[in-house]
């Protein structure tokens, strides 16, 4: 069995990005449901992030959307950032709600407006150059509505020239994460609608274009651990996007809908070397609270990938390899089954403590009053929301 101190060891540095879109108002297009205390500007998305990292510990960093974080010095933020105790990670550029992208941002077949969408990356890469962040994350809403409406592989020939402009632009330590959903808001194709489509445009570019997972864009019974197996034995898994689905792209809290789906991906992770903080996998969250209460829905989040990585640590790979060998079926799913089965609540109690947390984060929260001091505190301010 895994030694207990070794697994403590590698979940102290496993680090969860949130996503500041998650700590602003959100809903689905029936109805927003604002909320009290929500932020009003980027530096308060930031100070929530912190928040969630001062309960949690393992979430140093927090991804902006460019231009719904959008402040006029971000060398400010980035020092904002680093104040309260975090650092600012991904920049996801915003190229879905402009009137403009009607048909389309790097696929559009006006170049006027191809070049527009590129101008925005490029501007988001400078911004990176000032925040010091690495990854670029992009997901485009590019795609088509009926068959015909557009030349599928004239697209695709525009997404290429399109994505070698931003990439020649990133400097040496800088990454584009390219990330695949298989529709929404277009309904009849998507322009980069899964993992093959993602690796292809990636192996094309070069090294530091690399796979964004995220787990709620897949069809209904995706064998997403198969996906990231794949991904990482290539050295393409840039990272994933974290959430829950039941249906379609949900964007719940990871780990709710199928924690074992969950843990399936996480030991795949660990099996691949994924979790070496030099594997480059960025663990990040892309998720949406629209009823539940923002911050301790992200403490929990947080939590939640913290347990599926500490069973999938638990995993007795010497037995697993022997019942493999073996050809031992029943045996090969039981270790598996057993590390899954394993309560690491009291291991990760006992982490916290360890590093000076409380044990319990959410009861620590609520107990700590800062629910009701933001609510005070953001009275009178319009709240940025998503697509504020
Ligand atoms: C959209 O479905 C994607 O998951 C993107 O990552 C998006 O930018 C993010 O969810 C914010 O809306
Ligand atoms: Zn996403
Ligand atoms: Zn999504
Ligand atoms: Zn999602």
């Amino acid at each position: 069995m895994p030694d207990r101190s070794a697994v403590k060891g590698v979940l102290r540095t496993q680090h969860i990005e949130t996503p500041s879109w998650a700590f602003g108002n959100s809903g689905t297009r029936f109805k927003v449901f604002a909320q009290e205390g929500i932020p009003r500007d980027a530096f308060e998305k930031i100070d929530d992030a912190a928040t969630v990292h001062r309960f949690t510990g393992v979430a140093p960093s927090v991804a902006v959307h460019i231009p719904w974080d959008a402040v006029s010095d971000y060398a400010e933020l980035a020092q904002h950032a680093k104040n309260a105790g975090v650092t600012i990670g991904a920049v996801n550029p915003n190229v879905f709600q402009d009137d403009d992208y009607r048909l389309g941002s790097l696929c559009n077949p006006d170049p006027a407006v191809r070049r527009k969408a590129v101008g925005h990356f490029l501007e988001c890469i400078d911004i990176m150059d000032v925040t010091g962040s690495r990854d670029l994350s992009v997901w485009l809403a590019d795609g088509l509505n009926y068959p015909g409406q557009d030349s599928i592989s004239a697209r695709q020939e525009r997404l290429e020239e399109s994505l070698r402009v931003v990439y020649d632009r990133l400097g040496e330590q800088q990454r584009m994460l390219l990330e695949y959903k298989f529709f929404e808001p277009a309904f009849y194709a998507t322009d980069v609608p899964d993992w093959g489509t993602s690796y292809a445009h990636c192996l094309e570019l070069g090294p530091k274009a690399q796979v964004l997972v995220d787990t709620g864009h897949h069809a209904p019974g995706t064998n997403i651990e198969f996906i990231v197996a794949l991904l990482r034995r290539k050295g393409r898994l840039g990272g994933f996007h974290f959430n829950s689905r039941f249906y379609a792209d949900d964007d719940l809290m990871v780990g709710a809908a199928d924690p074992y789906q969950l843990f399936r991906i996480m030991s795949e992770i660990v099996f691949g070397g994924g979790l070496d903080p030099n594997s480059g996998v960025a663990f990040m969250l892309d998720q949406c609270h629209n009823i539940e209460p923002k911050i301790p829905a992200l403490i929990r989040s947080v939590m939640n990938v913290q347990e599926a990585t500490a069973k999938a640590l638990l995993v007795d790979t010497d037995a697993l390899r022997t019942a493999q060998q073996a050809g031992d079926v029943l045996d090969a799913n039981a270790v598996l089954v057993d590390a899954f089965a394993t309560d690491v609540r009291p291991l990760l109690a006992e982490l916290r403590e360890d590093m000076g947390l409380d044990p319990d984060p959410i009861a620590a929260y609520h107990r700590s009053g800062h629910a009701a001091k933001i609510r005070a505190e953001r009275v009178g301010g319009a709240a940025a929301g998503w697509g504020a």
